[in-house]
Order: structure tokens, then sequence, then C-alpha cells
């Protein structure tokens, strides 16, 4: 038995805004029941051509080293990618994705890493099976309150053979950690009932609750799956560490009050209740 949780929810794709132009504030409101359902929302086209272009020529220039160093590898990472080119930095408040983080999170919302890019080659088996992120937490009772929320912004078309991420909608308010017995004995991820592949276009944007059930699918495909990812939290919540947390000094040369406090700055405890968000 996969599936011991009672929560499924199936809505999927009815999660998805209605198509937004991508220059254009995003109203979250309507997005929010499905998201507090589902654990998950699909932004189409959340990134203005523009700086989609500029993302792809910053992700490719970053890759070049990594890739080079160790082409076997299955995925390539480049952290705090906030600091190394501005195309990154744009989106960590971007209107057409940052308005329902911020409505999830609320108005202590800060980011908790400086960004990551991933590269996944081609031909590759799953790099990471079925879990919760925060799966290693102990003693932090199910169901779980909201901890992060992450926003996958696509860099290219992603299909069903290119490695798509899937999720099991509605398992983030599951009573219990995602189980061992949806991974096989070769390590992959199961096929399992309702599981959505997040496939899309290249300029949109998955938000998704960071305790739903997920996973990593092979890469059938022939080209590498470029995605940039940026995960919010709490300002009550250390950032994440191991090379992903914003440094301080490129926090302080914010001068936006808003991204100040994104990127760490300002106390946590602030008691008069005055946010920048
Ligand atoms: O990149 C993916 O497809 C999934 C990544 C994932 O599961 C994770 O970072 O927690």
């Amino acid at each position: 038995m996969f599936l011991s949780v009672t929560v499924l929810g199936m809505s999927m794709i009815a999660t998805a805004a209605a198509l937004i132009p991508s220059t254009s504030r995003l109203d979250p409101a309507p997005l929010l029941p499905g998201f507090a359902q589902d654990g998950y929302a699909v932004l189409p086209q959340a990134l203005p051509t523009p700086l989609l272009g500029r993302l792809r020529e910053a992700f490719d220039r970053l890759m070049v080293g990594p890739i080079a160093a160790e082409p076997q590898s299955l995925q390539h990472q480049v952290n705090r990618v906030i600091e190394r080119d501005p195309a990154f930095l744009e989106l960590i408040d971007l209107p057409s994705v940052f308005p329902l983080v911020r409505a999830i999170i609320g108005a202590d919302v800060t980011l908790a890493a400086g960004g990551e890019a991933y590269s996944k080659r081609p031909h590759s088996p799953a790099f990471i099976s079925w879990h919760n992120d925060f799966q290693w937490m102990v003693d932090v009772p199910y169901p779980r309150q909201n901890f992060w929320v992450r926003a996958t912004y696509f860099l290219d078309d992603i299909d069903e053979d290119t490695a798509p991420m899937a999720l099991l909608p509605g398992t983030h308010r599951a009573d219990h950690e995602c189980p061992a017995d949806l991974t096989g004995p070769d390590g992959q991820p199961r096929e399992l009932p309702g599981m959505v592949r997040l496939t899309g276009k290249a300029g949109d944007c998955v938000v998704n609750h960071t305790e739903i059930w997920h996973t990593n699918t092979p890469n059938r495909g022939t080209r590498i799956r470029k995605l940039v990812m940026l995960t919010y939290k709490h300002a009550w919540m250390r950032q994440w560490g191991d090379g992903h947390d914003i440094q301080v000094a490129f926090a302080e040369t914010q001068t936006d009050p808003l991204r100040r406090q994104l990127c760490g700055l300002g106390d946590w405890h602030r008691c008069d209740r005055v946010w920048a968000t």
C-alpha cells in the first residue's frame, strides 16, 4: 500500500492561474484555495521574455565550470545565484510570482537561501526519489505548517521525458512523513496513482509547499533540464547553510526595503509588527 493519506486532492492543473501577462502584478487570491488543497500552484508564462533570455545566458555561463569539472554527475548545481547575476536577483520579488509567495508565508517573508540553478543531464536516472523536504526533522509533528515555499522557474520547455519534478497533490497535509516504499529497490521513484508531472513551457513557474511529497524523475530525453529555484521562509527561521546562504555583504548592497528584508537584514523579532512587505 503506497498511499495511506486521505487527502489526495486531484484538481491538479485546476490550480493553475489563468494565463496572465508576465509583466502584470499577480493577484494571489484566486490561487490560495487551490494551493491550500493541493500544495502547489502553476503560474504559466511568469517570466517576461527579456528576463528569460538574460536568465538563460547567465545560467549557461555559470554552468560551464561545474559541468566541465564533473561531466558524469547526474545534476550540476550553482548556489547563491542572486549574488552572481542581476537576472537572478530580479526573481526574488518578481511581480508575477512574489505576491503569491507573500500571501502564503506572510509579512515576515524572507529568502531561505540565495537561489540555486540546477542542470540535469540527458539520459540520466532520477537523482532523488519521493520525499518531503523536512523529513529529516525530528519531533516536528505532522501535519506540518507551511515552513517554506519554493518557486521553480523553467528556463526551457519541460516535457514528460525531460526529468520533470513530480508530486502528489494534497500530501503536504499528510499526518506522517513520505513513506520509504514509494522508492523502488533500485532507488528510483515508483509510479504512483495520482502523481502529477510538472511539465510546462519555458518561462513557467511552479510554487510548492516544501512538505508536499515530491520527486525527481529520469531525464530520458536529449536535452539538459534547466531550472532555477528560490525558496522562501519566515524571518524567524534560519537560512539554509552549507554554501546556500546569502552573504551579509551582498545583502548590505541592497537598497530597496523589501529586498533587504528578503535578503535577511533587520531583526526577526519585530514586536512593532512593521515589515517591508
Ligand atoms: O529537481 C527535481 O526534479 C526535484 C528536486 C527535489 O525533489 C528537491 O530539491 O527537493
